[in-house]
Order: structure tokens, then C-alpha cells, then sequence
């Protein structure tokens, strides 16, 4: 019998020239609570968060070297890659257009190189709806890439927002899924997130995406868009633990006029546009609470290499309280049918 097929479906990658531009961003003047993390990666002389020590920039430049040898000791097939966060979304919108496209490029050409070790999930710029648009129809089509990345908020601005909803509109056409992943909380929400290492995995990225998705869902976008898929990562933000007391608010507040009337109620929106990814919970209650919420086609396995350990990832799946089939559909299958990854011949 041959070993289960192991897809990693939110594997962070950078490329110099993103490296070189964040650098910049740091030494400007932005109030970004993003800058904190990206200090200690990007501009490692001057860090202040202890985050440069743990040396993230040479796993995030690194992809045919010391992570694909890594994969192969782990017997980790293969890696979805995404430019990690914030990804483009903390450049002006010209700069964050070329820089995505130049990525999706690097991206395309290590996938075709080892098409059975990587695949990618493309970059855009939001803050430009109608480019970004055209880059996504073209990750999808001559750069044959799987699906799309995006750093939850822009300029403190939410996906809610009908201005980006050419992205969206593209992506649902598309047929491509859209993860969203986080970066630190936008200013009007980072205020008690900045102390106490809260501003990012820690905490607030986590409240970052959860409120994104929970702003997606009141604000009827998928009346507008019902064939959009969205990805969220760690084991989907807590929004599972939360998805009865949302819908049961949710309605209330629709009753007395304070929420957009909706088609579906927030649970339907949930189950229907949503699946998640297992990144940075290794907690196997958390894992089959996760599944028996949303149903086994909707939870993927993903490490979050390299800010997570790849070897503890691969023990906590093969180990998972879940059938066999379980956890085929957790390791490879479902990323096959979400993110248009070829399944292997017999
Ligand atoms: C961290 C974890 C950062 C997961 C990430 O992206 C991430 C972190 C910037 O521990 O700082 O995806
Ligand atoms: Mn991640």
C-alpha cells in the first residue's frame, strides 16, 4: 500500500524584491500594527519584537532547498504556496500591482519546475479592483495556479466593501477559491492588541480575520456573489465556536433593523462559502469539533511552514482522532477539489 498524499495548503514564500520593499515600508512613516513582525523579518537590525531571531526570512526566500528536503523528511508531497502576509496589500496600489504579478510569475515558474511538489495561490492588489481582477484571470489561466491569497484588510478596509467586489467577482467566474489570510488588526482595530506579543498569532490576527469574515457574512456579499468560496486558516478563526451565537444575533439584529436583511441565515453563509484549514491548531478536540461543524469536505490540513514546524503538523494529522477516509479527505482530497490540484494516477 502506498502512504496517504500529504497537501500543506498555507505555505508562506516571499521573494527578494517583496522583502526589499517591505524593508522600506518599515523605515516609513506607517502606523501599521504589521510592522512590528515585518521589523523583525525584513529589517532584522532594527527590531524591537524579538521577532527576528527566530530567522522567518530565510525559510520564507527558501523554496527548492532546505523546505523541499524538509517535505521529503517529513513525506510532505506538496506545498501550496502564498506570498506571505501582508503580503502586497501594504504598498500603494501601482507598486502592489507589479509586485503581485512579479510574484505570481516566481510562483508560476517553481510550480512548473516541480509540478507534483508545489502549487500557488496568486497575489492581488485590492486596492486596484479592475487590475487586480485582470492578474487573477491571468493566475488562473497562463500561470495555471490554484487560487488566491489576500491579507484580510487594505488600507483598514474589508472585502464587505462593494469597491472590491471586482476581486471578488473574478474569483467566483473563476471558479477560485480565496484565502484569506491574516495580517495584523487595521488601526481602528489594533488599539488593545499591541501589547503583550497580542498583535499577531498570538491573538490579533486571529480576531483580524474572524471579524472580516463575520463583516463578509452580515453584509449579504454572498447574495451578490453565492458560488464564492472563501479559505480561512487556523481551524477557521474561532468563527465554528462562535457560528451559532453570530446567527442567532445575527437575526435578531436583522429583526430590529440593525443588520442587512440577508437571503441565508449566517450558519447557511458558513457552511456553504467557507472551509478551513487546520494551520497552527494542533488540537485534535479543536480539530473534530471543526469537522463535525462544518462536515469533513470542508476542513484541509495545512502546516503554516515556516512560522509552524513541519514534522509537529504531520505527527498531529497522522495521528488525528479520524477515519481513514477522514483523513484522505483532510490530507490531499479536498485541497484537490478546492484548489484544482491534479489528484495522482493509482
Ligand atoms: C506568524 C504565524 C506569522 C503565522 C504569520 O504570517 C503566519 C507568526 C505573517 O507567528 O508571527 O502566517
Ligand atoms: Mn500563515
Amino acid at each position: 500500500m502506498t502512504r496517504m498524499r500529504r497537501i500543506a495548503t498555507e505555505e508562506a514564500f516571499s521573494v527578494p524584491e517583496v522583502a526589499h520593499a517591505l524593508r522600506d515600508i518599515v523605515r516609513g512613516p506607517s502606523s501599521s500594527l504589521d510592522k512590528l513582525l515585518c521589523r523583525g523579518i525584513y529589517d532584522a537590525e532594527t527590531d524591537e519584537s524579538g521577532y527576528a531571531s527566530m530567522n522567518f526570512l530565510d525559510g520564507l526566500l527558501d523554496v527548492e532547498g532546505e523546505r523541499l528536503r524538509q517535505m521529503d523528511q517529513y513525506g510532505v508531497d506538496m506545498h501550496l504556496l502564498s506570498l506571505t502576509a501582508p503580503g502586497v496589500q501594504m504598498f500603494d496600489a501601482d507598486t502592489a500591482t507589479d509586485l503581485a504579478a512579479l510574484a505570481n510569475d516566481r510562483l508560476a515558474e517553481v510550480c512548473a519546475r516541480h509540478p507534483t511538489r508545489f502549487a500557488g495561490l496568486a497575489s492581488f492588489a485590492p486596492h486596484s479592483p479592475k487590475r487586480a481582477a485582470r492578474e487573477m484571470e491571468r493566475a488562473m489561466g497562463p500561470l495555471g495556479l490554484n487560487g488566491f491569497i489576500v491579507n484580510s484588510h487594505t488600507n483598514g478596509e474589508y472585502l464587505d466593501d462593494p469597491k472590491y467586489w471586482d476581486c471578488l467577482e473574478a474569483a467566483e467566474a473563476l471558479n477560485a477559491c480565496i484565502y484569506i489570510h491574516p495580517r495584523a488588526a487595521s488601526d481602528t482595530l489594533k488599539g488593545p492588541l499591541q501589547d503583550y506579543g497580542m498583535d499577531s498569532a498570538m491573538w490579533g490576527y486571529g480576531v483580524e480575520v474572524g471579524t472580516h469574515m463575520v463583516r463578509m457574512m452580515a453584509a449579504g456579499v454572498f447574495d451578490r456573489f453565492p458560488k464564492l468560496k472563501i479559505c480561512v486558516g487556523h481551524m477557521g478563526e474561532a468563527i465554528p465556536f462562535w457560528i451559532w451565537r453570530i446567527t442567532f444575533m445575527n437575526s435578531r439584529a436583522q429583526a430590529i433593523g440593525r443588520a442587512p436583511k440577508t437571503e441565508l441565515t449566517m450558519a447557511e453563509y458558513f457552511q456553504r462559502n467557507f472551509v478551513l484549514t487546520t494551520s497552527g491548531v494542533e488540537d485534535p478536540l479543536a480539530l473534530r469539533y471543526a469537522i463535525d461543524k462544518v462536515g469533513i469536505d470542508n476542513v484541509l490540513w495545512s502546516i503554516d511552514y515556516p512560522y509552524q514546524p513541519m514534522e509537529p503538523a504531520v505527527a498531529f494529522m497522522d495521528a488525528a482522532p479520524v477515519s481513514e477516509s477522514e483523513r484522505h479527505q483532510l490530507y490531499h482530497g479536498n485541497a484537490e477539489r478546492i484548489f484544482h490540484i491534479a489528484p495522482l494516477a493509482d
